[in-house]
């Protein structure tokens, strides 16, 4: 699992600098930025771990005025990296970038004190002891990005608490989505996004749909860390090549999603955390995703409200989002994406408690309904069939419910009639084709002897390769054999009217028990009929055998 490592820290706090130390690279690129020395927009490096894994690192501004840009860097993010300036202590955006995180439900990280190069020793403890005091339950390392001292145990540090990160955070299994949080044009390349995905998987080819302005875009290729991949994952941080996409067509803030998925909404339910009370028909900025949207809230009852927004998101139950007047009073978590208008108090407590939320699909102005965690069920429910499907025919039926056509589209399964197979699919042995070849070798030795095989998968399955043919009591003969014994059943029958058992033993040179088991089988198959101790031709075949 890939994860996201964001800095948050007060003005001039060293979260750059430290960034640089710790990957080599200045993410403080725009002109402005360097004029001034400060950060304005989010910067993006990859920091290696001593274990060889590597994370992405968000650098986010610190300036009260970017805290917009610090909260779309912090969406995406799974990890935080708070930086505290040894001499200066907390200050007020190392509380309000504290309070963000809580809110986006970012709980693990760690703490560096930097700048530990400018300060005496009792001057950096007590800088220590006030950040453990503030962030409990977290690492806390002294740092300089002037000596690079700490550096190493600040990377260990990183490693461990995303050890403590649970994968969970993103659904693999949800329709895509991810929020831009950069557009820019390579040469020969063409448009490239890129953002966090937050659910569903998305590769190269696949159509995605550019919300709220409603655009298709085919993506030409992925790219995750600079690497060409095949497929990105949820979770991951991505670039994606848009081809015949002007940069202007696309911005900060817009969603990539499914076709299938559903579109961006003027509303959302949300159960609020209120860092300050929030009255009804307060005007603030929503933070979702990577954008800032103004909107009204409508107080619903104890800890609900509606937002209604002054432009139109996509958003899915669950999620959180960060409300912000002049600084941030709170935040909430979205239980209805798509909710009525009306804000009935009883309708959000029956949608916090789960009761009144689509699960399973249902059909709303033409459109299957579903949530992430239904189809995310249906798939693994999928998976596990498929994993366990004879590798004959490796497919399993596909549910001919009415949502079926929409909703396993969504799916990374390919339907083929009325089954569903695993992408590419096809009939196999596998690893057990040396087996089969070994039992043919051994039934056109024997015969036209037939031969015990215990293994009743391999023989059904040669069975059907046409390879041989199943008799009782676990025999079976080479397709060979089994065809000489039918000719000859039927070239007896037409020439004497009938067919004993001895007489057929004598004529195939088998012995009683092979004959007996064959003489059944073409009984079976609809070649003769037994009357008494003979076989007779049964009348539809009694024309020349084929
Ligand atoms: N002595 C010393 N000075 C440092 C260190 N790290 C940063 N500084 C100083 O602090 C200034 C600000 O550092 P930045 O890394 O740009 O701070 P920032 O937190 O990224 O600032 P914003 O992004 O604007 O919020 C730098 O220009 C340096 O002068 C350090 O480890 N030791
Ligand atoms: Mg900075």
């Amino acid at each position: 699992m890939p994860l996201t490592v964001g800095t948050a820290g007060h003005i001039d706090h060293g979260k750059t600098w430290l960034v640089r130390a710790l990957t080599g690279k200045d993410t403080d690129r725009l002109p402005e930025e360097r004029d001034r020395g400060i950060s304005i927009d989010l910067g993006y490096a990859p920091l290696d771990l001593a274990d060889g894994r590597r994370l992405s690192l968000i650098d986010v501004p610190g300036h009260e005025r970017f805290v917009r840009n610090m909260v779309a860097g912090a969406t995406g993010i799974d990890l935080f990296l708070l930086v505290v300036d040894a001499a200066e202590g907390a200050r007020p955006q190392t509380h309000e970038h504290l309070a963000i995180l809580d809110l986006l439900g970012i709980e693990r990280g760690v703490v560096a004190v930097t700048k530990a190069d400018a300060v005496d020793a009792e001057t950096l403890e007590l800088a220590l002891e006030e950040a453990r005091e503030l962030v409990p339950e977290t690492e806390v390392v002294a740092v300089s990005a002037k000596t690079g001292a700490g550096l190493d145990e600040l990377r260990a540090a990183l490693a461990r608490a995303a050890d403590l990160v649970a994968d969970s955070n993103y659904l693999s299994g949800g329709p895509a989505r991810l929020y831009v949080d950069r557009v820019f044009s390579l040469r020969g390349i063409g448009t490239v996004v890129t953002g966090t995905l937050w659910s569903g998987t998305v590769g190269g080819g696949d159509i995605l749909r550019v919300e709220p302005s409603g655009r298709a875009v085919r993506v030409r290729s992925v790219q995750v860390h600079d690497e060409a991949i095949e497929r990105a994952e949820a979770g991951q941080r991505v670039a994606l090549a848009l081809p015949g996409v002007e940069r202007t067509e696309l911005r900060r803030g817009d969603a990539l999603v499914a076709p299938a998925a559903a579109r961006a909404g003027y509303r959302l339910d949300v159960s609020l955390q209120e860092l300050e009370p929030i009255p009804d028909g307060a005007r603030l900025l929503v933070h979702h995703g990577t954008s800032a949207v103004p909107a009204r809230v409508v107080r619903a009852g104890d800890g609900h409200a509606q937002l209604r927004l002054a432009r139109p998101l996509v958003a899915a139950r669950g999620d959180r989002l960060v409300l912000r007047g002049a600084t941030t009073v709170g935040g909430g978590i979205v239980l209805d994406a798509a909710p009525a208008r009306h804000a009935d108090p009883l309708r959000f407590e029956l949608a916090e408690r789960g009761e009144a939320i689509v699960h399973a699909p249902v059909l709303v102005d033409g459109e299957w309904r579903f949530s992430d965690g239904w189809l995310a069920e249906l798939r693994a429910g999928l998976d596990k069939r498929l994993a366990a499907a004879d590798p004959l025919d490796p497919g399993v039926t596909a549910p001919d419910e009415p949502w079926a056509r929409d909703v396993l589209q969504l799916l990374p399964f390919e339907r083929r009639g009325s089954k569903l197979y695993l992408p590419g699919a096809a009939a196999s042995l596998g690893e057990r084709s040396a087996e089969g070849a070994a039992l043919e070798a051994e039934l056109a030795d024997a015969s036209p002897a037939a031969v015990k095989v215990d293994d009743a998968e391999l023989a059904r399955f040669l069975e059907q390769d046409g390879k041989l043919v199943r008799l009782g009591g676990g025999y079976a003969i080479s397709a060979a054999a089994y065809g000489r014994a039918r000719e000859l059943v039927v070239h007896e029958c037409e020439s004497a009217g009938r067919i004993a058992l001895a007489r057929f033993r004598d004529l195939a040179g088998c012995g009683r028990r092979d004959a007996q088991l064959l003489l059944e089988r073409l009984d079976a198959d609809g070649v003769t009929r037994r009357v008494g101790d003979e076989r007779l031709l049964r009348r539809r075949v009694s024309a020349p055998a084929t």
